[in-house]
């Protein structure tokens, strides 16, 4: 059941909040989860939901993911109407704070009444250093998988499947790590704060889906 049922308008008398990270922080907790532990799939989305309606229950509202779907619910559309992301040349969103490096895991759906005190709801913008950047990104994938005609997916899954030890499957995605915009939450600034395991996860993660 979609609890935004037309997947974009939070319903009246409620706030949404998004919950998520930078580069930094999530692996460190997440790598030593039950989830991430048990071998079983899809531990993210399952440390999401347990900390996600474990955070609504206490707040007496509901979580939604931005997993579930299809059709997904509008995460990064979400973000931006807040003013905390816009879209970078590559399609991911960059965040204000975080550059291309961040991700959601859960929205907390409450009612407005029970945080009026603290909830500050105002939007912010997200300043732009794509406009008048050289976009490293859209030049360095090995597979020219970003342009202006949009991503193509195929042949990235392509090339990190068939390449596991490529530096995109061992070290991330290159267009990503190509950003020069270092990310104010990013510890080491010399690195985009990812552990080696994390980009591991993810890009064989990304490799081994279907759609
Ligand atoms: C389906 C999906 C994919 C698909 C297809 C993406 C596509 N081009 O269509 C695949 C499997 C390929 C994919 C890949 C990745 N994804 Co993805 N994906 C999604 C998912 C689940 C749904 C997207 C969607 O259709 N939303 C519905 C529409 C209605 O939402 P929307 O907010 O209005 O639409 C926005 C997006 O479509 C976005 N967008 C447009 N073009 C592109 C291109 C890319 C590459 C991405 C990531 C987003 C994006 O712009 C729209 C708003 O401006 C979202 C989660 C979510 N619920 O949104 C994550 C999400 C977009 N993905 C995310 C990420 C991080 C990735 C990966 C980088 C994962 C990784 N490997 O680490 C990769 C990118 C590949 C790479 N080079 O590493 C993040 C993006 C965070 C950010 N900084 O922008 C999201 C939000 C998940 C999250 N938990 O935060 N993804």
């Amino acid at each position: 059941m979609s609890l935004i049922d037309n997947h974009s308008a939070v319903p009246q008398g409620h706030t949404l909040i998004l919950v998520g990270h930078g580069a930094t922080g999530f692996w460190p907790i997440f790598k030593h989860s039950q989830e991430y532990l048990d071998q079983q799939p899809d531990p993210i989305n399952r440390w999401s939901e347990r900390i996600g309606n474990a955070f609504a229950t206490q707040l007496q509202g509901n979580a939604v993911f931005p997993f579930t779907g299809p059709p997904y619910q509008p995460f990064l559309s979400w973000a931006q109407t807040n003013g905390d992301s816009f879209p970078s040349p590559l399609g991911l969103h960059f965040h204000r704070q975080h550059g291309l490096w961040h991700a959601y895991r859960f929205g907390l759906l409450v009612n407005t009444q029970t945080f009026e005190h603290h909830v500050h709801n105002t939007p912010t913008s997200a300043s732009q250093p794509c406009t008048g950047c050289a976009q490293p990104c859209m030049t360095s994938c090995p597979v020219g998988a970003f342009s202006s005609a949009g991503y193509a997916v195929a042949s990235c899954r392509a090339y990190v499947a068939q390449n596991p030890n490529s530096s995109c499957a061992r070290s991330g995605c290159i267009a990503r790590l190509a950003c020069p915009y270092t990310p104010t939450s990013t510890v080491n600034p010399s690195h985009d704060g990812y552990e080696a395991a994390q980009h591991q996860y993810h890009m064989a993660e990304f490799a081994k889906q279907v759609r």
